[in-house]
């Protein structure tokens, strides 16, 4: 097999050509102003070294990606994978990673707020052989956080402790989202990553069969360069969507646990919205019941398309046509809730145990079906902004 790889470089001249080491994966999303930056960053401090980098950019809408393949076309060792109609940091430095060869892979933020002159450092340590990961840390000695406030420092570390939950390194900033790894670490845990958000390493530590060997290199988080942070309250529950999947998600999906909680919600706005219309403001029982339906369906809709689905979320009219077809798989869901309680409680199931039995029948079924039907179906082909 490889005299006849060698064979086809000798004729095809492949050879001649520069192949690769290290591959710098960039997740990006409305990153446009950041690129030609970071290019040239990386261009001054892998000067000498076998390198590429490839930008794996969500179809963002400030032209991240033409402004990557404007430099691409001059310069072979930019690369611009483009997804269409998804979104979610991991999954994309996942896509980006595999769309690479190289034996060394490393992960960076497209604003320039990691300090890429630690990435020759970590390719030594890793091309040594002293570790298999090596993670860029802002909370051991010679690292810092930078201007961050108060608050968001606390979150940080609040999430830092989580996710001891899960992995059993002691590391000291397993939330980092800046550092490189041998691509059999990633071999090995690829088949079980969750993919789901902005924690891309703390995946691939809590999915790999083996612990690898990991070294931990101090740098000072900096401010973004330009543009603006992508971090909102739907990162948080990306990440607990994580923790979840990762203790649970070979038995209970992480999406049907985001869904089940926000179910839950819907039955407190249920009860707000119906004391409001019978109670304060003395409408028909019927209307009130109706109103109150229509509007935590509507809630739980638009929370589960933010919050559950954040990565393949609806906009525009196909909010609308989702939320048409999540009404109507809900209500199905609740035919089917009420006729299998009835079923049991004729055959003297306790009350309270027919009535559990058809709030799992429905809930299962609204999940399943809206998951095809108001998600799969309806997702953008396009942009999705
Ligand atoms: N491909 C892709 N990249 C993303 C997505 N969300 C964020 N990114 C990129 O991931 C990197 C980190 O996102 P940031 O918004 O900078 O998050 P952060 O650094 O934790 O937060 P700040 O400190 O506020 O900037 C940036 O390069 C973003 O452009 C996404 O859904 N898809
Ligand atoms: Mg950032």
């Amino acid at each position: 097999m490889q005299s006849e790889v060698a064979e086809l470089f000798a004729r095809t001249g492949a050879a001649e050509m520069p192949v690769a080491e290290f591959t710098v994966v960039v997740p990006t999303f409305n990153e446009r102003d950041n690129v030609s930056e970071l290019v040239s960053r990386l261009e001054q401090c892998l000067r000498g070294k076998a390198w590429e980098v490839i930008f794996v950019d969500d179809d963002s809408n400030d032209g991240t990606a033409a402004r990557i393949r404007e430099i691409a076309r001059n310069d072979p060792r930019v690369r611009c994978l483009q997804r269409i109609g998804r979104r979610g940091l991991s999954s994309a430095c996942v896509e980006g990673m595999l769309a690479s060869s190289s034996p060394y892979l490393a992960v960076i933020d497209g604003d320039c707020q990691h300090d890429e002159t630690v990435l020759p450092r970590m390719l030594e340590v890793l091309k040594s052989g002293e570790a298999d990961v090596v993670v860029g840390t802002r909370y051991a000695a010679g690292g810092g956080i930078g201007s961050w406030n108060t608050s968001r420092a606390k979150m940080s570390r609040a999430a830092t402790g989580l996710s001891r939950a899960v992995i059993k390194h002691d590391l000291s900033d397993p939330m980092s989202g800046f550092f490189a790894l041998r691509r059999e670490v990633l071999e090995l845990a690829v088949r079980n990553l969750s993919s789901i958000g902005f924690k891309i390493l703390l995946d691939i530590i809590a999915s790999s069969p083996k612990p690898p060997r990991i070294k931990e290199l101090p740098y000072e988080f900096r401010n973004r360069h330009a543009g603006e942070s992508k971090l909102d309250a739907q990162a948080v529950w990306g990440y607990l969507m994580l923790l979840a999947d990762k203790f649970i998600g070979s038995v209970i999906p992480a999406r049907f646990i985001s869904f089940v909680l926000i179910g839950a919600v819907g039955v407190f706005v249920h009860f707000a919205v119906l004391a409001v219309l019978f109670r304060a403001m003395s409408l028909r029982f019927t209307l009130s019941q109706a109103g109150a339906v229509a509007i935590a369906m509507t809630s739980n809709f638009t929370l589960n398309n933010a919050l559950t689905y954040r990565d393949m979320r609806l906009r525009g009219w196909r909010w609308v046509m989702g939320l048409i077809s999540f009404m109507l798989t809900c209500s199905f869901g609740a035919l089917a809730n009420v006729g299998t309680a009835s079923y049991l409680f004729k055959r003297h199931t306790f009350w309270a145990l027919s009535a559990l039995a058809g709030i799992v029948v429905g809930t299962v079924w609204n999940y399943a079906m809206t998951a095809t039907y108001t998600w799969e179906k309806q997702r953008p082909k396009s942009a999705s902004k």
